[in-house]
């Protein structure tokens, strides 16, 4: 068991929202649907993913589902439209891609917390996460040939970076579900533990990381992302450093020298080799 106060915030309808000790943990809340996710679930998820980014306290961000049954089953397969999932408003969302984006251009790490199914889209976001702790009784897998569906997006090409090509084929074509030492195996999950002690294990890990440089980790998470996510991982990249470059005295001198109408003077800070 862990032995964290968590604070709830946030008024929501299908999760739950909580912090504590630098870390913010992110539960989807519907185990009655195995934590299927629809248009008002992913909505939500992005406004407390936002609320995490924001948050000067919070250094790293947990991902899991209600329960012991299931971290999440992928989208709501009984509010599936013709068009997309459909939400109050009648029209049909695939909203998750959205959140999948967020969750890889957040500056701070995102770690899954699996137990039971993490399946379709659901496994789709564990794999967007930077790292995954797994219950023992963790079950992984794609449905989407078997029920209508598809990722050709990070579901398709960041699994097969993952796991290689052959094995995200596999997982694909064949969409058989696989254990948590089996998903171990294949470099999945990071790592497995008695269900009972989850919880302890994921904070223990973000506890490691908290005790990090928070830039390094952010500079760390944008380069291991931007290799594969292509221009936007750049995009993300140079945003990082034009952050560093504003936190230094010659760009601080630019600035400076606009507010004081004067000429700056950039004659102190070296041409490095
Ligand atoms: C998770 C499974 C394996 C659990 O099996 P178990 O433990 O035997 O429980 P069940 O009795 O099957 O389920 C318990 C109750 O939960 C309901 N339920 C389970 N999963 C869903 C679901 N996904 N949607 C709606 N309801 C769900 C069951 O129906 C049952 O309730 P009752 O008894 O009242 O009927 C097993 O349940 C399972 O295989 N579930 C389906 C998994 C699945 O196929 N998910 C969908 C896969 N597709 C996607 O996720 C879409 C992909 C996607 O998100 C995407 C990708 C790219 C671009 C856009 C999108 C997009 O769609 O947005």
């Amino acid at each position: 068991m862990s032995t964290v106060d968590w604070k709830r915030s946030g008024d929501y309808e299908d999760i739950i929202y909580e912090t504590a000790e630098g870390m913010a943990k992110i539960t989807i809340n519907r185990p009655e649907r195995r934590n299927a996710f629809r248009p008002t679930t992913l909505s939500e998820l992005q406004h407390a993913f936002t609320s995490a980014r924001d948050d000067g306290e919070v250094g790293v961000v947990i991902l899991t589902g209600a329960g012991t049954e299931a971290f999440c089953s992928g989208g709501d397969q009984k509010i599936r439209g013709d068009d997309g999932y459909i939400g109050p408003d009648g029209i049909g969302r695939l909203n998750v891609l959205d959140l999948q984006v967020q969750i890889r251009r957040l500056p701070k790490p995102v770690i899954a917390m699996v137990a039971g199914y993490a399946v379709g889209g659901g496994h789709v976001l564990h794999v967007c996460c930077d790292l995954t702790i797994a219950a023992d009784n963790a079950m992984f897998g794609q449905t989407g040939p078997k029920v209508g569906s598809f990722d050709g997006g990070y579901g398709a090409w960041l699994l097969a970076e993952t796991v290689g090509l052959k094995k995200a084929r596999e997982i694909w074509y064949l969409c058989r579900f696989y254990n948590a030492e089996e998903a171990l195996g294949m470099g999945l999950v990071n790592k497995v533990v008695p269900l009972e002690e989850l919880e302890a294990e994921t904070v223990q890990w973000c506890r490691e990381m908290l005790d990090k440089s928070p830039l390094a980790l952010r500079m760390l998470k944008g380069a291991i992302n931007a290799v594969s996510d292509g221009a936007a991982g750049m995009q993300q990249f140079a945003g990082d450093a034009t952050l560093l470059y504003y936190m230094s005295e010659e760009a601080q001198e630019g600035r400076d020298a606009f507010k004081e109408k004067r000429r700056p003077d950039f004659s102190r800070f070296p041409r490095r080799p």
